[in-house]
């Protein structure tokens, strides 16, 4: 039993004490006692207890950096996919055993009572992860930062499955409160919304613009602590609610218009009732332009009232003290915001403004899929922001007639390429291109991703500012992702290693030492399958499928998408099940399937691939014939909670995308670290995880980058494989059959369309025998059982590079140029 902690700011803390301030909230905060509490009674007064070392933190950071009037970057994000927060602060307050410790004199299991929390899923994968990784590697580098996002009512849907499809409910994660968010009405922001522009004349005679709003908004901050590791900085993730302006409403309420002014509250609230459960496909949707403004116009009012409250009227040094990074181009609307605050409120001339605003914003790109980059019609935008659109065709002009006209002169071609305005049937106002022309940096997030950013995205752009576009890999914070999700792991990494790792990941690389050492291999192995067994308990519960913790874990989780492959999984799934029943003594090592993917509502081939991988999952786990040696499970609902638990107790990481198409990835990174081996092309950070680990310890397959271009290039014919391979003709053809869906022959037929008729668009019948191929490595590998030891243990030792702070770093020294305070 350990009675004190590792860290400074609670080394004095001891069970006893810890024990007493739970007993105290239960009683005195939420108003019950020790002998009647409610698990969740019981998890509220551990998160008061916690909270009272996290406050203390809050206000210790937050004055040392207004003392200091430190410089800081706002990271705008319309997604922070946070997961759950008891676990994770008290294990970066050093305070995770204590806690046990107290809950088990209290008679309370602590695994249990973390299980109480919903997850804050304010976000639907990869771009919302990453934003709160970032947010942990800020705080805990003692970096000035505040997350700025949507305190979404309804974060991603709850995924249910009804005979084997996908159903959506809503998520309601702070239906019974949540004791981690402090509301501020002292910072509420009023909002603008629709009306017209009027053209005017000032006293000098010069034209001025003024906005008539027909709509205003309240936008309500609530403030997320962001406890870094070893517990010293706790900085804001702010997130706004929208609420109707009082003033607005009281108006209407006191015309007599009762239920006009119930509609105005119930149209005002909309803005953040629910997370936009779509990625990679933009459906430019007027809520979801009012939603990018509503919270980025919050936040950049908020931001300069901080500004000024020092500063006053001296614009200056507002570039030296304010970075904006923006998460994709969703908040994009920021840049003419903040040009129409200085110039059109703070009376600063254009040139100024402009200077300002470029030095100010930077951009973060996370996909080159021509469907989800974001376009918004004219018309639009032009009825929501009226004044907006008219700085944005400003700065196009100038843009274009200055800056590409001195470049190409008179070349109407690259005019029309760069110009933010796309013409056409509907014009369109290109996010990207506002972005780039508005940012001082713009970085892709993984090598391959960025060298694409240039080359085929913005080739132009990177001819007119060659310095511009850069690239910042992307990464995981160790703190999630090794400490809390993977205790075991993580006690022999202490021992191992000692226990500096979580903040300085490199340290990792000693234990490549033991990698070839008897005893190292079957302890880390023997880690391994306890995860295992532990996730076999998850599975029973969830699908009530039995599985064999001997079994090879082969997992994929991600969004659910068709450049991300799982139709490809699934079509060798189904030819190692035909190989099994062709030839029950096939060799392989038994294995299990196992996914976790929410498809966007609205994607109906993404929900037909769910569908029939559970039809598939049916019948394969019910077939005596093969001897248990294929197994597939869907795990429902997967999130950030479950993910922590499916990681550890991976031993094959599926990272199987089109090369090209995944941007970076960053679930390659966290099954890595935990001694996954990757079953991998060589797509996004993939590549780098390859070069990190060495090729010994993955397994490539499948097209390049190139080979993937010139493919397309020569006319890819998917009928060529499918007359070409007996495998793949008797697989596809088995998706038009009944065997798997008993008397609705052709229900799972859209997948095989879509990979013949429909032209297999993301090449999973190009790549299929170099997977398949891939897999029997893969299997082979395994029956070596030292050398799978060995190569797992180099994946843990080797991932260094993918800790999140290494990416801040990156961006601290390529762009934000920040300096770190540590909170006094
Ligand atoms: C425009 C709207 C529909 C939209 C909403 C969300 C478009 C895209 C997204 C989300 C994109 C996303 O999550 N991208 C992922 O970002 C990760 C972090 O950089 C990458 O690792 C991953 O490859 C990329 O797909």
């Amino acid at each position: 039993k350990s009675n004190t902690t590792p860290f400074a700011v609670t080394a004095n803390v001891t069970a006893e004490q810890f024990k007493d301030s739970i007993v105290k909230h239960l009683n005195a905060t939420h108003g019950t006692d020790v002998n009647k509490a409610s698990n969740r009674s019981w998890w509220n007064a551990t998160a008061s207890a916690l909270n009272e070392y996290v406050y203390n933190g809050l206000s210790n950071t937050q004055r040392t950096y207004f003392e200091n009037d430190t410089r800081a970057v706002h990271y705008f994000s319309l997604e922070f996919l946070m997961g759950r927060l008891t676990g994770n602060n008290l294990h970066n307050l050093g305070l995770f055993n204590v806690a046990k410790e107290a809950l088990n004199d209290l008679g309370i299991d602590i695994e249990t009572l973390v299980d109480e929390e919903e997850d804050m899923a304010l976000g639907n994968g990869g771009l919302g992860r990453l934003a709160a990784c970032f947010i942990d590697s800020l705080a805990t580098m003692h970096l000035p930062a505040v997350g700025y996002g949507i305190h979404y009512e309804h974060g991603l849907f709850r995924q249910e499955f009804q005979q084997g499809r996908q159903i959506e409910r809503p998520d309601s994660w702070r239906e019974y409160g949540n004791p981690f968010e402090i509301c501020r009405p002292e910072s509420v922001q009023e909002i603008p919304l629709y009306g017209y522009v009027e053209t005017k004349f000032d006293e000098n005679g010069h034209i001025v613009k003024q906005w008539h709003p027909n709509r205003v908004i309240k936008g309500v901050p609530w403030d997320v602590p962001v406890v870094g590791y070893e517990g010293t900085n706790v900085n804001v993730l702010r997130l706004w609610e929208s609420r109707a302006s009082d003033f607005f409403n009281w108006d209407v309420f006191n015309a007599g218009g009762y239920h006009d002014s119930h509609r105005e509250n119930v149209e005002a609230e909309t803005i953040s009732k629910v997370l936009y459960p779509n990625d990679e496909t933009d459906a430019g949707k007027e809520l979801r332009l009012i939603q990018q403004y509503f919270f980025s116009a919050c936040s950049l009012k908020d931001i300069i009232r901080r500004y000024r409250r020092v500063h006053n009227d001296d614009w200056s040094k507002f570039s030296a003290q304010v970075a904006v990074q923006l998460n994709d181009t969703h908040p994009a609307v920021a840049i003419p915001e903040l040009m129409r605050l200085l110039v059109d409120e703070y009376n600063i001339d254009w040139d100024t403004s402009w200077t300002i605003c470029r030095e100010t914003f930077s951009y973060t790109n996370h996909t080159l899929l021509p469907e989800a980059l974001e376009k918004w019609s004219v018309r639009l935008f032009e009825k929501v922001l009226p004044r907006h659109l008219e700085i944005i065709y400003e700065i196009n002009r100038r843009f274009l007639e200055e800056e590409v006209e001195a470049k190409w002169p008179g070349d109407d071609e690259i005019k029309a390429k760069l110009s933010i305005i796309e013409e056409g049937h509907e014009r369109m106002v290109r996010m990207g291109n506002l972005s780039v022309i508005g940012s001082n940096k713009v970085n892709g997030v993984a090598e391959v991703h960025s060298a694409l950013v240039k080359s085929d995205l913005f080739p132009e752009f990177d001819a007119l500012w060659p310095e511009k576009l850069t690239n910042v890999t992307n990464g995981v914070t160790p703190r999630r992702w090794i400490k809390a999700c993977n205790p075991k792991l993580s006690a022999l990494i202490d021992e191992t290693v000692g226990t500096e790792w979580p903040t300085n990941l490199e340290l990792l690389r000693d234990l490549d030492k033991k990698a070839d050492d008897a005893k190292f291999q079957k302890t880390f192995m023997d880690i391994k399958h306890e995860n295992k067994v532990e996730l076999t308990k998850v599975i029973k519960d969830l699908t009530d499928i039995d599985v064999d913790p001997s079994a090879i874990f082969d997992i994929q989780i991600k969004r659910l998408h068709e450049y991300k492959r799982q139709h490809l999984n699934l079509l060798h799934i189904m030819a190692l099940y035909r190989r099994l029943l062709q030839n029950p003594d096939y060799d392989m090592h038994p294995r299990v399937f196992i996914f976790g993917a929410k498809a966007a509502p609205g994607y109906a081939l993404a929900k037909d691939i769910i569908y029939a991988i559970n039809k598939v999952a049916d019948k394969v786990n019910n077939d005596e014939r093969i001897k248990g040696k294929l197994k597939v499970v869907f795990l429902p609902n997967y999130r950030v909670s479950l993910a922590e638990k499916m990681i550890p107790a991976a031993d094959v990481s599926e990272q199987i995308s089109t090369a090209g198409k995944e941007a970076s990835g960053t679930g390659n990174m966290k099954l890595a670290m935990n001694g996954a081996i990757t079953i991998g092309t060589l797509d996004g950070a993939n590549i780098e995880i390859a070069e990190e680990v060495g090729e010994d310890n993955v397994v490539i397959f499948g097209l390049t980058v190139d080979e993937v271009k010139a493919v397309k290039k020569a006319g890819y014919s998917p009928w060529d494989y499918y007359y070409g391979n007996q495998e793949i003709k008797a697989v596809l053809d088995w998706f038009e059959t009944d065997y798997f869906t008993p008397g609705k022959p052709g229900e799972l037929a859209s997948i095989k369309h879509s990979l013949l008729d429909g032209g297999d668009p993301y090449l999973c019948l190009a790549d299929f025998e170099s997977y398949a191929k891939a897999q029997e490595q893969v299997d082979a590998k395994y029956k070596d059982s030292k050398g799978w030891a060995r190569s797992a243990i180099l994946n843990t030792a080797y991932m260094g590079k993918f800790n999140s702070d290494r990416s801040i770093q990156d961006y601290v020294d390529r762009i934000w140029k920040l300096k770190a305070y540590k909170a006094q």
